[in-house]
């Protein structure tokens, strides 16, 4: 029987990508985001090599989570992989300067968010005793940054609440695991920098990890035998080799 994915952030990027990926792979799919238009797109384009179902929430909406979730039809209702994806920077300023709604959307989306989808799926693993989620954290939930204060922190949050999650679900043979992405090119910087031209100037210069690259290793992960988790990965491109050390020409 095919396994059935659930992805977070599925409309965009390293999310998109995966469905892709996974789709090559014959696992099928649920794909979660708030663009609707996009999440139709991707299920015409994929529809005719998996099963596809799509569920359109914010993950900062708990109410709508857990119903989105609980809405699933028979046939998706089991999940056995989670990737939690959906998550972006917002901002890119010195504490002193930071704004009050950046800071609640990075903490509200990439860490609350994360963990109302988990709330929503685990249990359904803990009572099968299986199960596998992949948490997307960041270099920068390793390492902080200048100006990169909370959504470093959003990061690191996810890093920790990783390594909780495989404590917690290890009787039960649950894998988790956290992909930990440098620089990729995605809507990423558009979204950090709201649009600004600064965001066509962060993947200049160098070749960035783009969006497939991360999907490879996400599906590399998903598909080890059951005796293999892989727990944790940082993976930059080669132009990069910390949050501060660039080589650009
Ligand atoms: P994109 O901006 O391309 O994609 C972000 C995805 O998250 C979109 O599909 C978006 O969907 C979804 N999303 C954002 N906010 C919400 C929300 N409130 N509710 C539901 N879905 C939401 O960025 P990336 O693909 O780069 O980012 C994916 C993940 O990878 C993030 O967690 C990011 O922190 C992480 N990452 C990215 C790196 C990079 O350099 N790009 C490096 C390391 C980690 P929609 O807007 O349709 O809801
Ligand atoms: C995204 C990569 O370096 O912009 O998590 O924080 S970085």
């Amino acid at each position: 029987m095919k396994k059935i994915a659930l992805i977070t952030g599925a409309t965009s990027g390293i999310g998109r990508a995966t469905a892709y990926e996974l789709a090559k792979h014959n696992i099928n799919l649920i794909l979660c985001g708030r663009r609707q238009e996009r999440l139709v797109a991707i299920q015409k384009e994929l529809g005719s090599q998996v099963k596809v179902h799509t569920l359109n929430f914010d993950v900062r909406d708990k109410k709508a989570t857990l119903e989105a979730i609980a809405s699933l039809p028979e046939d998706f209702k089991t999940i056995d992989i989670l990737i939690n994806n959906a998550g972006n920077a917002h901002g890119l300023d010195p504490i002193q300067d930071g704004d009050l709604d950046d800071w609640d959307a990075m903490i509200d989306i990439n860490v609350k968010g994360l963990l109302y989808v988990s709330k929503a799926v685990i249990p359904q693993m803990t009572q099968r005793k299986s199960g596998h989620i992949i948490n997307i954290g960041s270099s920068a939930g390793k390492e902080v940054y200048p100006k990169g204060n909370v959504y470093c922190g959003s990061k690191h949050a996810v890093l920790a609440i990783t390594e909780g999650m495989r404590i917690d679900l290890n009787p039960f043979g649950i894998k988790v695991a956290a992909i930990n992405p440098g620089l990729v090119e995605t809507e990423f910087s558009e979204v950090r920098f709201k649009g600004d031209k600064k965001a066509n100037e962060v993947y200049k210069g160098y070749k960035a990890l783009q969006p497939e690259d991360v999907a490879e290793v996400i599906y590399f992960a998903i598909s080890r035998p059951p005796h293999v988790n892989i727990a944790d990965v940082l993976v930059f491109c080669t132009a990069q080799a910390n949050s501060t050390t660039l080589n650009k020409n």
